[in-house]
C-alpha cells in the first residue's frame, strides 16, 4: 500500500468511527416548526401561552414531581414529561410553633422536585391560584407522587389561604428566553410552555417578580435534578440517594402568634432559620437512612436565597462530587462543598460504620439556625443496636 492509500484508508477509518459515535447517540427529537439542535441541545421553544382555564384540579401533576426527600424513577431513554404545579398560597409550620402564609408552588416550602433526564422534553402548565382557598391535602392525592406523599405525613401541616398576587417561575434548568417563558401571570390567569433539559445537574426554580427577594424568602423555590444521558461514573455504586435543599427564612413574630416575613432582615442577610427541606425536624426527628458500607448520594441544594452553604458530613469524606450536579465537574475527597445561593451538587460518601452522622452547614451560624440532618447508618446487617449517643443536637 502506498502511503498515500494508508493515508486515505486511515481517514477513512476516522471518519467510520465518527459516524458510529454519532449514531450512538441519541438524535433530539424536534417537535414543533422553528426549533433547532445545536451541539446536540435543542433550542427555539414556541412561545409561552398565558390563557385563562377553568381549572380546579390538583395542584400538582405528573409522575416526574416528588416530595422531598424522594427522588422520582426515571425510566430508560428520553420522554416528554407532562408537568403541572400551580402556585398557592398555605399556612405552613417551618420549626415547632412557627407558622407562616407562605407563597409557594405546589402547596410545600420547597416545592415539589422535579426529575427528568437530559434530553427529556417537559410541558408546563402552571395556574395563579393564589386568589383562591386550594387544599393541597386529599382527594387530590393520585395525581403526583408529591400529593401521595402529602396524604400520608407532613410537618409543614399546611392550611389553605388566600393571598392574591402575581407570580411567575423560572427554572434554573431550561434555556429559553426569560422575558418570554418566565414572565408573570396574574391571579386567576395560567401558563404553558415547553423546554428541554439540556444540561444535568440540581437545579433551582423559583419566583423571578419583582422583588425576587421578597418571592423566593416567601417560599417560592424548589429543584429540577436532570439525570446526565449516561449517567454519573458512579451510578452503579450507589445503594440510596435523597434529595437535601437548604434555606433561608427572614421572619417575626406577629402579635397574634403567628409569623411573617421580615423583609428588612432579608436584606440584611440576617436569617431566623436556615433549615434543611422546608423544616426544623424535617432531617433531624427524621433522619435519613443508610446501612454501613453503602455509598450515599445526596443530591444537594443551596437555595439562599442571600447566603452560601458549607456542606459537610460529620466523621466522613465526600468521596465524590460532581459540583452542579454535571457528570464533567468530577471532584474527588472534598471535606466541604462550598454551594453559592442557587448552586447545586451531587455529592457521595460511603457510611462508614454504624452510628449517627451529621449533615451541617458548616458556617456554624447557619447549622446554629437549624441547617442540621442525621443519616441514621445501621450496622452492616441492617440491624440497629442503639450503640449510638447524642451529639448535642
Ligand atoms: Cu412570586
Amino acid at each position: 500500500m502506498t502511503a498515500r492509500r494508508v493515508l486515505i484508508a486511515i481517514v477513512a477509518g476516522f471518519g467510520l468511527a465518527a459516524a458510529l459515535a454519532a449514531a450512538r447517540q441519541d438524535s433530539p427529537v424536534l417537535v414543533h416548526p422553528g426549533e433547532y439542535v445545536v451541539e446536540g441541545r435543542v433550542f427555539g421553544m414556541p412561545r409561552a401561552e398565558v390563557f385563562t382555564e377553568d381549572y380546579d384540579g390538583p395542584p400538582v401533576v405528573g409522575d416526574a414531581v416528588t416530595k422531598l426527600p424522594e427522588l422520582s424513577p426515571l425510566a430508560p431513554g428520553n420522554h416528554t414529561h407532562d408537568v403541572r404545579m400551580d402556585i398557592v398560597a398555605q399556612r405552613i409550620e417551618i420549626a415547632p410553633g412557627v407558622r407562616y402564609d407562605a407563597w409557594t408552588f405546589g402547596g410545600s416550602v420547597p416545592g415539589p422536585v422535579l426529575h427528568v433526564r437530559e434530553g427529556d422534553r417537559v410541558r408546563f402548565t402552571m395556574k395563579n391560584r393564589s386568589a383562591e382557598r386550594v387544599a393541597v391535602t386529599p382527594p387530590s392525592t393520585g395525581a403526583s407522587p408529591f400529593l401521595q406523599a402529602f396524604a400520608t405525613a407532613d410537618l409543614q401541616r399546611p392550611e389553605a389561604v388566600a393571598v392574591p398576587m402575581h407570580h411567575s417561575i423560572d427554572f434554573h434548568a431550561a434555556t429559553v428566553a426569560g422575558d418570554d417563558k418566565w414572565q408573570m401571570i396574574q391571579p386567576g390567569e395560567s401558563i404553558r410552555f415547553e423546554w428541554v433539559a439540556n444540561y444535568p445537574g440540581v437545579f433551582i426554580y423559583h419566583c423571578g417578580v419583582p422583588p425576587v427577594l421578597q418571592h423566593v424568602a416567601m417560599g417560592q423555590y424548589g429543584v429540577v435534578v436532570v439525570s446526565p444521558r449516561n449517567g454519573y461514573p458512579t451510578d452503579g455504586l450507589v445503594d440510596r440517594e435523597y434529595v437535601v435543599v437548604q434555606s433561608e427564612f427572614y421572619l417575626t413574630e406577629g402579635e397574634d402568634g403567628l409569623y411573617a416575613l421580615d423583609f428588612e432582615r432579608a436584606a440584611r442577610k440576617d436569617p431566623s432559620h436556615v433549615i434543611f427541606n422546608g423544616h426544623l425536624l424535617a432531617l433531624t426527628t427524621h433522619p435519613l437512612t443508610a446501612d454501613a458500607g453503602e455509598r450515599v448520594r445526596l443530591y444537594l441544594h443551596n437555595v439562599g436565597p442571600n447566603d452560601q452553604a458549607s456542606h459537610h458530613v460529620i466523621g466522613t469524606v465526600l468521596d465524590r462530587v460532581y459540583y452542579e450536579g454535571n457528570p464533567g465537574n468530577d471532584w474527588r475527597g472534598l471535606q466541604t462543598v462550598v454551594l453559592g445561593a442557587s448552586n447545586g451538587a451531587v455529592v457521595e460518601f460511603i457510611a462508614p460504620e454504624e452510628g449517627d452522622y451529621i449533615l451541617l452547614d458548616h458556617e456554624l451560624a447557619d447549622a446554629q439556625k437549624g441547617a442540621i440532618a442525621h443519616i441514621r447508618v445501621r450496622s452492616r446487617t441492617g440491624e440497629d443496636t442503639g450503640i449510638v449517643t447524642s451529639m448535642g443536637h
